[in-house]
């Protein structure tokens, strides 16, 4: 069954759900049997099936109801189900209204469900009917400190290039499976409710160390992605967020094109350590830094003072 739900958040078009399956993530509207809208909808396509239908739905995200119709095979996708707006009448046509909860918001629920690999997932941290609700590729460790989490920022090979502008950090770059900024909007979606953050950095030849923060959360970007930290912490990594002179928490995101930090007088903290991160004036942690070079200044310090045998770092999220 699990595997069969992932195939349809990869609209498989071989799908291989069961009707009783459908009918645990939709909830049929009986209301509007045999009834159109006046409204056009999302889209329309032929469908050999309900289930083919199900899955066109999951694949977009504006998607809440889905109507099929058994006997022209025609699916079509909407907004909304509502009864008032279904008044003409059109045969066989039935209607099922997708329940929110099935579309995974994160790599918790997935774990919830049985996901127990560590690896890319699609999740989905917008609510489905928001305007700019969308799916994310992103890695999920379901090992690490009993599984679960949700990578927001991933780096193992250094390929992708961390120096980037306020556009980028917003929408998110690189590779989940390799090198990866989630985005700074996903990160408030996801960072509401003020999930525990894990922090790791494994060095050339040196045991992975980590930071376990209880709470973390940006603001949204009209606040500039503020970071909002707070512990216990603990770990092996020891608190260099927190229980610094730089301290971070409290700061915005600044970029290459966006200062928000503490260092006045022109000096932007992201072009000067190349890359974006919340800098105070500037940092004692510094994730985001140039990869396997000596520019890559304090990622940990004083214990690390430059990022050159640096191999994998991570930033994972999960609910408390
Ligand atoms: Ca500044």
């Amino acid at each position: 069954m699990l595997q069969c739900v992932r195939f349809l958040f990869y609209l498989n078009v071989f799908c291989k759900i069961s009707n009783a399956q459908v009918s645990q993530m939709y909830v049929g509207k009986v209301e509007n049997l045999n009834k159109v809208a006046k409204n056009v909808p999302l889209e329309e396509h032929s469908s050999p099936s309900l289930c083919h239908c199900t899955a066109l739905c999951s694949s977009i995200c504006g998607c809440t109801c889905l109507g099929f119709n058994g006997q022209t095979k025609k699916c079509r996708l909407l907004k909304s189900c509502d009864t008032v707006d279904m008044t003409v009448t059109e045969y066989f046509w039935r209607y099922h209204i997708l329940t929110l909860q099935d579309l995974p918001g994160d790599c918790k629920t997935l774990y919830d469900r049985g996901y127990r690999a560590s690896a890319v997932y699609t999740i989905y941290p917008w609510e489905r009917a928001s305007p700019v609700c969308r799916s994310i590729k992103v890695f999920c460790d379901m090992e690490t400190n009993g599984g679960g989490w949700t990578a927001i920022q991933f780096r193992k090979t250094g390929s992708v290039n961390f120096t980037r502008n306020w556009a980028d950090y917003k929408d998110g770059f690189g590779n989940p499976e390799r090198d990866h900024w989630i985005g700074n909007d996903a990160i408030y979606q996801l960072t509401k409710d003020r999930p525990s953050l894990y922090v790791s950095l494994t060095r050339n030849n040196v045991n992975t160390k980590y930071e376990l923060y209880n709470q973390f959360s940006v603001s949204d970007e009209n606040d500039n992605y503020r970071l909002f930290l707070a512990g216990p912490a603990t770990g092996t990594l020891g608190d260099n967020m927190l229980n610094t002179d730089r301290v971070i928490a409290g700061m915005g995101f600044t970029t290459l094109d966006r200062d928000n930090d503490n260092k006045g007088g022109g000096y932007n903290c992201a072009v000067a350590m190349a890359g974006g991160w919340w800098f105070n004036a500037c940092h004692r942690a510094f994730l985001n830094g140039p990869w396997a070079s000596e520019n890559w200044r304090e990622p940990w310090s004083p214990g690390l003072m430059n990022g050159m045998d640096i191999i994998e770092t991570k930033m994972m999220i999960k609910p408390r």
